[in-house]
């Protein structure tokens, strides 16, 4: 299929990677230029300097980019998609944005003729590498079937949730539990370190119980080595808590435990953590306790 890759991040280079590799014709654009650059020296995959450009031939437009702002830019500025969409076009958006935002884009690509299906990803930067996501989609069904070459060829299963901002609600509700089971996680591992336990035990004691969970077994080896280089940006979790708590008060919904989750994520920003991987929420946590100073990994803030 012809496909415009837009956003070429930590997740969506692999992915346009991988729809080369699968056969695709993909055309890609990432707003600073050298990560689309990246793309096609690793894989040969055409760049295009605007969305529309990308857009302009393909039966595709698959999305991979921060936030709500970012995928209005790619979708509504001048050079935006919005510009080239016509009956037939396709628009597949994998960022996590708001599900509210996401109805309205589609709703107005369908003013000319297009669709759009939300169908953002987990599985982290190693899923999107190995073709290995878990896609969680809201859209129409004969939509989300036209997209199947393309999830088979970026990932291992789909998930259509139904309609419009579905795919995006139950992401971020998968999101919730992340960032709650790694604040227990890294709270209990503090409390431990503080009382003498050294962390390789306490992972050793979570792998062994029904403490055990995909977070841990993800993150335990980066915490060992002390390497919070970015899998996933602490931004875009606290990206992603903003949405869930926008959300959650939209929907009458109250969520103490994340809403004190949302304040530590903030100072942990604040403190320059925001480029580290999430994981280094861990670091602030020790600070406080007065354990160790703070990730030694570069950040720049995001
Ligand atoms: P990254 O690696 O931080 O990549 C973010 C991408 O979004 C990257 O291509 C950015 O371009 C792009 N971006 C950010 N802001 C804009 C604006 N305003 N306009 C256009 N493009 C923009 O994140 P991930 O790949 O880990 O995550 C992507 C999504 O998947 C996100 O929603 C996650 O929550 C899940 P840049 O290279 O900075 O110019």
């Amino acid at each position: 299929m012809k496909v415009a890759f837009l956003g070429t991040g930590i997740m969506g280079g692999p992915m346009a990677v991988n729809l080369v590799k699968a056969g695709h014709d993909v055309t890609v654009w990432n707003r600073t230029a050298a990560k689309a650059q990246l793309v096609q020296d690793a894989c040969g995959a055409r760049v295009a300097i605007s969305p529309a450009e990308a857009a302009a031939d393909c039966q595709i437009v698959w999305i991979c980019v921060s936030d709500t702002a970012a995928v209005e830019r790619v979708l509504l500025a001048e050079d935006g998609v919005l510009g080239v969409a016509r009956p037939g076009l396709l628009v597949a958006d994998s960022s996590t944005i708001s599900p509210v935002a996401s109805q309205n884009f589609a709703a107005r690509l369908r003013e000319r003729g297009a669709d759009l299906v939300d169908c953002p990803v987990t599985g982290s930067k190693r899923g999107a590498e190995a073709g290995e996501l878990i896609f969680i989609v809201g859209g129409k069904q004969e939509s989300i079937e036209r997209l199947e070459p393309l999830f088979s060829a970026m990932g291992q299963r789909v998930f259509a949730i139904g309609g419009n901002g579905m795919g995006l609600v139950a992401k971020l509700a998968m999101n919730l539990n992340i960032a709650l089971i790694f604040q227990g996680f890294a709270e209990g591992l503090v409390l431990a370190e503080k009382g003498g336990v050294r962390v390789r035990q306490m992972l050793e004691i979570i792998g062994a119980t029904m403490l055990r969970s995909g977070v841990v077994e993800y993150k335990g080896p980066f915490i060992e080595r002390r390497d919070f280089t970015a899998n996933f940006p602490l931004a875009l979790m606290l990206k992603d808590i903003h949405l869930m708590l926008d959300f959650a008060r939209e929907n009458r919904v109250k969520l103490p435990a994340l809403e004190t989750v949302e304040e530590i994520y903030t100072v942990a920003a604040e403190e320059g953590l925001a480029g580290a991987d999430y994981a280094a929420i861990l670091t602030l946590l020790e600070k406080w306790a007065g354990l160790r100073s703070p990730a030694p990994t570069p950040v720049e803030a995001r």
